[in-house]
């Protein structure tokens, strides 16, 4: 049920960003194709699935969110490129493909997360049908959840590895690293709609609940999964000589907490009266997947 749903959305949401990037057709073609090769080759979309189903659960059932939604998938997409280059964690490959600076060189790589990043506020700032208030309060979140005191901070203190000295050390990491642009994709979602102080704040709380259990199973599968399951370099953040929770914890406790967190997630939805069944099951499935 939620496989389908996913699978719907995805084709829609990849129709939509395959529309917003400029074809290939271009004197800059290089950066053009490295930005659309890695945008557009797979990815869960679960950002912009949560920004969807929040502006639903707020009462809007139009497809007017669906720019925002694809901005939030292009920082995404531009934090993995800048994330797998040699200078950060130096990976060969993403999406169960190259890495885009593998198949495109360094320079171009950079330059095609820059895009994306820079595109993605072209692409919310076109945002139509929805109150231009609503909009720019929205703009001011991604830039905030995406800057300097969001995932850029996390990304940060996760390279330095100075701060984790203790287990809450490395939660702030993965809040900010990962938290984040779930936290974005939630409250934007419900700002969009029109939505009120309370259902923000309990879309922040699913987000950062949410954020913390999406990073520890990702931390265990990197240790527990293979290559050709994530699409992915395994075993990254032992090569990396990075501290997770896993490392900390094990497994198993590593589990139960990420059991913990989404289960806050989960709570903090029942502030919402509309149907919930599409965020409980993703929630789920992210905590139990295996890709
Ligand atoms: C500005 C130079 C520069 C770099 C920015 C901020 C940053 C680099 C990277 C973000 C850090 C990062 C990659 C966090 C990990 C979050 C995470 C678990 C990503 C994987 O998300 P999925 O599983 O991936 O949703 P798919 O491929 O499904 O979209």
């Amino acid at each position: 049920m939620i496989d389908l749903l996913i699978k719907e959305y995805k084709n829609k949401i990849d129709t939509r960003l395959d529309m917003l990037l400029p074809q290939s057709d271009k004197q800059y073609k290089s950066v053009v194709d490295a930005a659309r090769y890695s945008l557009l080759s797979g990815g869960k979309r679960i950002r912009p699935i949560i920004l969807l189903e929040f502006y639903k659960l707020c009462g809007k059932n139009d497809d007017c969110a669906y720019n925002f939604a694809c901005a939030l998938e292009m920082i995404h997409t531009y934090s993995l490129i800048h994330d797998d280059l040699p200078c950060m964690d130096d990976d060969d490959l993403r999406r169960g493909k190259p890495s885009c600076h593998k198949k495109y060189g360094e320079a171009t790589a950079l330059l095609a997360g820059d895009a994306l990043l820079t595109n993605a506020f072209l692409t919310a700032s076109k945002t139509m049908g929805i109150d231009f208030r609503y909009v720019s309060e929205s703009i001011g979140y991604l830039s905030a959840c995406a800057g300097i005191d969001g995932m850029i901070a996390g990304q940060i203190l996760d390279i330095e590895d100075i701060f984790k000295n203790s287990l809450e050390d490395t939660l702030l990491m993965y809040s900010l690293k990962t938290g984040k642009l779930l936290k974005a994709a939630a409250l934007i979602g419900v700002t969009l709609a029109g939505g009120d102080e309370t259902q923000k704040s309990a879309a922040i709380s699913y987000a950062e609940n949410l954020g913390l259990a999406f990073q520890i199973i990702d931390d265990i599968l990197d240790t527990t999964a293979t290559e050709e399951q994530l699409g992915k370099t395994v075993n990254s953040d032992d090569k990396n000589d990075k501290t997770t929770v896993v490392k900390r914890l094990g497994i198993e406790e590593s589990k139960k907490l990420a059991d913990k967190y989404t289960n806050a997630a989960l709570d903090s939805l029942n502030t919402f009266s509309g149907d919930k069944t599409t965020l409980t099951e993703l929630s789920n499935y992210l905590l139990n997947r295996n890709s």
